[in-house]
């Protein structure tokens, strides 16, 4: 390539990214839309319209990528600037900029709405690395800039809990626009609309997710808590629990918690003979559906519960691959944190509470009301530039002195 041309092609490239980052504050003005459960079932029940999901989609993909977007351009630059974060920010550039070209496409053509499937499917997969991308930027910032202070590792949350919901909501409405009106309906699953099952057995979709953490359990270790399960349907006590709900989301969680609560218990009775049983409830109420999980695997001191949610403390530098000292059930990842981010995509949460020296309860709670669920997203807006703007403010409580208080210093200046 000669000189010239370089020239041209840098020229080229300065001037598609000024126009990008136009096309970001245009659509970062406008809030993202949260669709309800009801209105998810809706756009893939009978009267489902490729034609309208395609229409709101142009629309709203660009919104939700360019309000993220912003907040991206805002973090620190030592954050900002790790190849990580460059990587996962030419993606998003990428995945905008390809959500865009439709905008001008006439949604009555049938070749069209093909074509959007088929790049929804492509900035799917370009995205599937966006989770252990973003946590090696982590890494690459902690290396570079020391460890764990509590601005940054608040910063760092507040972020990566916003980033992640987003993620997961695009991916969401990516995948129920791929489901419903490409896919075949599932034979074995009458109930399900994309992703969703208007039917989730909750108690059957634990007992998965036990029985899948059981057997990595076993491997690695040499047995596994039984598990005990009970359920309460308090509107009808004979029916089963059932709730609109995205199973894989829903399984996630269970997983989760189970393969935590497997490891307290195995790792606090390995010199006793036999281990007590992880206990389940599932209670359905008249907007509540809660999920008990209680382990006798000797609990967290409080003073720690809050870093088995934080991003920056359980980032730790994968084990390299192919290595096999890598227990299974590892606490460390970002599983709980993610899991309690699925919790609140539709309104509910995941809360622990431990008790040093005896063990946890963890518990998810969801709503079982289809109005109820409604995507809980993050807007980009004043109150959000403000988080990214003050950083180094001093704590508005005392820290406590490590030296016992000299009183002889007040009694000579009387
Ligand atoms: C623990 C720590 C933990 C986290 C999440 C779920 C259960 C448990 N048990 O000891």
């Amino acid at each position: 390539m000669t000189r010239k041309m370089k020239i041209v092609q840098s020229l080229v490239k300065a001037a598609a990214l000024a126009n990008v980052s136009k096309q970001i504050d245009h659509f970062s003005k406008f809030s993202p839309s949260p669709l309800s459960m009801k209105q998810f079932l809706d756009f893939g029940s009978t009267n489902a319209c490729e034609r309208t999901s395609f229409v709101f989609l142009r629309q709203e993909l660009p919104v939700r990528f360019s309000n993220i977007m912003k907040e991206i351009s805002l973090l620190p630059d030592r954050l900002l600037t790790t190849p990580s974060v460059q990587l996962v920010q030419t993606w998003y550039i990428q995945s905008l900029l390809e959500t865009l070209e439709f905008l001008d496409r006439n949604p009555d053509e049938q070749r069209v709405l093909e074509a959007f499937v088929e790049v929804l499917e492509a900035i799917r997969n370009r995205h599937n690395d966006v989770v252990p991308t973003m946590a090696q930027g982590v890494i690459e910032y902690k290396d570079a800039f020391g460890q764990q202070d509590p601005v940054t590792d608040h910063n760092i949350q507040y972020f990566l809990d916003r980033f992640y919901t987003s993620r997961i909501s695009i991916r969401m409405l990516i995948n129920q626009h791929i489901l419903v009106f490409n896919g075949s309906t599932n034979p074995s699953h009458p109930n399900t609309i994309g992703c969703i099952d208007s039917m989730c057995d909750v108690t059957e979709v634990a007992r998965d997710a036990y029985e899948s953490a059981k057997l990595l359990c076993e491997q690695f270790y040499l047995g596994a808590p039984e598990l005990e399960l009970k359920q309460i349907n308090a509107n009808n006590s004979r029916a089963p629990i059932q709730i609109s709900y995205i199973p894989s989301h829903l399984y996630h969680m269970l997983f989760e918690l189970f393969k935590n609560a497997m490891r307290a218990t195995i790792e606090n009775h390995e010199s006793s003979r036999t281990l007590p049983p992880i206990k389940v409830m599932v209670a359905l109420g008249g907007e509540d559906l809660s999920i008990k999980m209680r382990d006798r695997g000797g609990g967290v001191p409080f003073r720690k519960t809050e870093r088995l949610f934080s991003y920056m403390y359980s980032t730790a530098p994968r084990p390299s691959i192919g290595h096999e000292h890598r227990p299974p059930l590892a606490g460390f990842g970002y599983g709980l944190p993610l899991s309690r981010l699925y919790a609140r995509y539709f309104q509910g949460d995941i809360q622990l509470y431990s008790m040093e020296g005896y063990g946890t309860d963890a518990v998810i709670h969801l709503k079982a009301l289809l109005t109820d669920s409604v995507e809980r997203l993050p807007v980009f807006n004043k109150t959000a530039l403000r988080h990214y703007k003050l950083n180094l403010e001093a704590d508005d409580w005392c820290v406590p002195s490590k030296e016992p208080l000299d009183l002889a210093v007040y009694r000579s200046a009387k």
